[in-house]
């Protein structure tokens, strides 16, 4: 059965057929509306969708923000220009008129990641580095998503209490350094008002300043790692996002796990499905897929 699978980030809007082997057609994208007025975002995604929904029988949505009982509810609203709460099944529902599900981004991709090596491992973590920093546990093979949807936000655990302030209220969390807005927010001089992907370019030009801000954030989610292998024991973790998959980057988060004790050592890699992963793994949940 074709799945019409969405997954609404911070900076982008994706959508795509996705058939039952996981093949993806007419994939499509669109700027996320940076607005706090639901309407936006409810436009955006009709537009997203109208021109390939015909062909789905069901939705299956990653979105960024908790997501409760259909309901997007932001822990960081200015990912999302300041939106808080969004009705996402329901207005899924009225615009394609197909049944609809909808699960946080990080977690679904941690479901596609783990479908991929389900094989060899049991408890893993999936960590995108992307708009924010967004988090998925599988643990003895089960996703965790929690009593209220919350589970695996990792991005808004703590990396500096010095540090900036989050938007989701605390001070120094991961999110507020490690993030594409983080190391946005960051840059000053020359630099003062780029976005990541320019930040990166700069480093790969040798541009000091872009330097480290790259080397920050690599450094906090190293951190970050270290930490979620002492809570999980996990045997892998996957990195996507397209900071998480930017070149060069994984490689400098490995090289600063690598100085750390050898407990906290685990094994890293860049998400199989790429920037896919929130899309498949919505899909496969409406699959009913457990492996
Ligand atoms: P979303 O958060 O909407 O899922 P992305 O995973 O594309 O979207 O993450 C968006 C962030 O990634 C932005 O901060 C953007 O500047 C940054 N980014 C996009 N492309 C690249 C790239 N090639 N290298 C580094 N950063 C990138
Ligand atoms: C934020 C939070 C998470 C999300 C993560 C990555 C909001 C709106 N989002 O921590 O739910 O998983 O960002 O999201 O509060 P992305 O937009 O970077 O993909
Ligand atoms: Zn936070």
């Amino acid at each position: 059965m074709t799945t019409l699978a969405i997954d609404i980030g911070g900076t982008k809007l994706a959508a795509a057929l996705v058939d039952n082997d996981l093949a993806i057609r007419l994939r499509r994208e669109l700027p996320t509306p940076a607005s706090k007025t639901p309407e936006a975002l409810r436009e955006a995604l009709k537009a997203l969708v109208e021109p390939i929904q015909h062909q789905a029988r069901r939705v299956a949505i990653a979105s960024t923000g908790i997501i409760r009982e259909g309901n997007l509810l932001a822990i960081n609203p200015q990912n999302l220009g300041g939106l808080l709460h969004f009705p996402l099944v329901q207005t899924l529902e009225e615009i394609a008129g197909l049944p609809t599900l909808a699960i946080n981004d990080a977690q679904a991709a941690a479901w596609a990641e783990y479908h991929a090596i389900a094989d060899e491992i049991e408890d893993m973590v999936f960590l995108t580095v992307s708009t924010g920093v967004g988090g998925g546990v599988v643990s003895n093979g089960r996703l965790v998503t929690g009593s209220g949807g919350l589970a695996g936000h990792l991005g808004h655990t703590l990396a500096d209490p010095n540090g900036p302030v989050c938007g989701c209220g605390r001070v120094g969390c991961v999110e507020a350094i490690a993030s594409g807005r983080g190391i946005s927010a960051a840059a000053q001089g020359h630099l003062a008002g780029c976005d990541a992907k320019t930040i990166f370019a700069r480093a790969a030009e040798g541009d000091e300043q872009a330097c480290t801000l790259v080397q920050r954030s690599a450094q906090v989610l190293a951190r970050l790692i270290a930490d979620t292998k002492a809570v999980t024991d996990c045997q892998r973790v996957v990195i996507g996002g397209s900071v998480g998959l930017a070149e060069g980057y994984l490689s400098q988060v490995r090289a600063y796990l690598t100085q750390m004790p050898a407990v906290y050592h685990v094994e890293l890699s860049a998400a199989h499905y790429r920037h896919d992963a929130g899309l498949l793994g919505a899909a496969l949940l409406a699959q009913g897929d457990k492996k």
